[in-house]
């Protein structure tokens, strides 16, 4: 057994029970192992926050910003081994992988950026001679729970705006994907956080997740994961006056309209439902297609999709990695009998493959004859399984791809200016794509949804701010 990564607690590296990491294209690679923490040691690591807090929060811009700019410099100068790490761990593939290990260090560069622009208004008050500040202010300790799908990217752009503000954070990465965690940790380790200011601690949602989320010490709690453990973590912050920030689940739409280059529309669909394994809270799962040319279309969809090689992540010409795990596996099966049995005629895929190495290998799923009240159409699936739904017209498609009770991304393929603008106005959610894929986001704009999707003030980009900071209004008599 390779020596265990440990856990972070008040700046010294803690023991506990050691867990394999399994590479889900190869089940015989162990990726290395990790200590799961107890619930004491989340606790002792909330405590460490809550006493790293008032010096940290008081440093300088330049004293946040250079501990930032050093993490981004070691994570690109990283960027393969990193990239490397993360596909064996996750399943991505290694572009995947390197991409998302360059989009972290370009959200530690922003934010570090970010450090050097503290905001603030002074103006007066109504009342004579009073004159009034509006201030920014960390919030305190942060809870951070992330989930496996970005294994990287999302503890980045969680960590860097709370750092960047002044909070000191107690971080527990999903079970699934220590790997990236620790290695972030240890790099902000050494780019010189003082003792406290960040702390990992490893393991369970049920052990880990639960001390942190039940301490009244936590002021802020960001999670993204599945909608109904964010929806629970929203209440049980609510009874504790806690800020909270939930990224939860989504069931997109991408609509094809019959005027809209179909070459652009088939790529949007295979990349934005089938890449990354469709492990993305912003795949798009409902293709929701003009009869016009829906015939046309899916049969353009099921040639493309013959061609996409399912295989090993590491594998220079795998285009999609395995899933996660046989649990979500299993998951994906059950979903693809569901479909069947509901009357949605299965055009392509969602068998497993075999492959040289041992793993959770899956051709992508396409459904075709889908109505929007399907659980196929309504319910998460978090895996490369997509239903087209036809429709007569624009109307109905857009009244179709608002008819959920998710509201993350929603895309559009279409020449027309008058649809795009419409579409853009009109589609109930927080992220709207004209002729690109609903997944893959920009890191210094807003990201988030509306209805049951997201809860709480934005993330990334100078949205960040919302959670991560509590105004000050301030008078003065002069
Ligand atoms: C992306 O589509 O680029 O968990 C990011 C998720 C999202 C991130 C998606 N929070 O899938």
């Amino acid at each position: 057994m390779t020596e265990p990564k440990l856990n972070l607690v008040g700046g010294q590296w803690v023991a506990g029970d050691a867990t394999p990491n399994i590479n889900p294209s190869d089940t015989s690679d162990i990726v290395g192992h990790y200590a799961r923490a107890t619930a004491d040691q989340a606790r002792d690591a909330i405590a460490a926050a809550k006493a790293a807090f008032p010096a940290w929060s008081r440093t300088t811009p330049l004293e946040r910003h250079a501990i930032l700019r050093r993490a981004s410099d070691e994570i690109l100068a990283r960027k393969e081994e990193l990239g490397r790490l993360l596909s064996r761990e996750e399943g991505k593939t290694l572009a995947e992988g390197i991409g998302e290990t360059v989009r972290a260090a370009q959200i530690f560069d922003y934010f570090a950026g970010e450090c050097l622009r503290p905001e603030g208004e002074l103006l007066p008050s109504v009342r004579p001679g009073v004159g009034v500040e509006i201030t920014r202010e960390a919030v305190g300790v942060v809870g951070i729970i992330t989930p496996w799908n970005f294994p990287i990217a999302i503890p980045a752009w969680k960590i860097a705006p709370a750092l960047c503000h002044g909070n000191t954070i107690v971080f527990k990465p999903a079970d699934l994907v220590p790997g990236c965690a620790w290695a972030l940790v240890d790099i902000l380790h050494r780019a010189g956080l003082p003792d406290g200011v960040l702390n990992l601690v490893m393991g369970r949602g049920s052990v880990v997740g639960k001390a942190i989320v039940e301490s009244p010490d936590v002021a802020a709690l960001t999670f993204t994961g599945s909608q109904p453990t964010g929806a629970a973590l929203a209440v049980q912050s609510a009874h504790l006056m806690r800020k909270a920030q939930m990224e939860m689940g989504g069931k997109n739409p991408f609509v094809v309209l019959a005027d809209a280059n179909l070459d652009v529309a088939a790529d949007c669909v295979i990349n934005g439902a089938f890449f990354s394994t469709g492990q993305r809270c912003t795949a798009s799962s409902r293709i929701i297609v003009e009869e016009a040319i829906h015939d046309q279309f899916v049969a353009k969809l099921a040639d493309q999709m013959s061609t996409l090689r399912v295989g090993h992540a590491l594998s220079e010409d795998t285009q999609i990695g395995p899933v996660v795990d046989e649990n979500q596996l299993a998951q994906n099966e059950t979903y693809i009998e569901i479909g069947k049995s509901e009357g949605a005629r299965l055009v392509g895929g969602g068998y497993r493959v075999e492959r040289d190495t041992k793993g959770f290998f899956q051709m992508p799923a396409l459904f075709a004859d889908c109505t929007n009240d399907m659980r196929i159409a309504r319910e998460e699936i978090f895996g490369p399984v997509a239903s087209v739904i036809p429709v007569r017209d624009y109307d109905t498609a857009l009244a179709v791809a608002n008819d959920t009770e998710f509201g993350l991304s929603a895309g559009i393929a279409t020449t027309s200016l008058k649809y795009a603008t419409h579409f853009k106005r009109n589609a109930e959610a927080g992220m709207v794509m004209v002729n690109l894929p609903t997944a893959g986001v920009d890191f210094h704009v807003p990201f988030g949804g509306r209805k049951a999707s997201s809860y709480g003030p934005r993330e990334q980009g100078r949205y960040a701010a919302e959670f991560f900071t509590t105004v000050k209004t301030a008078y003065t008599a002069a």
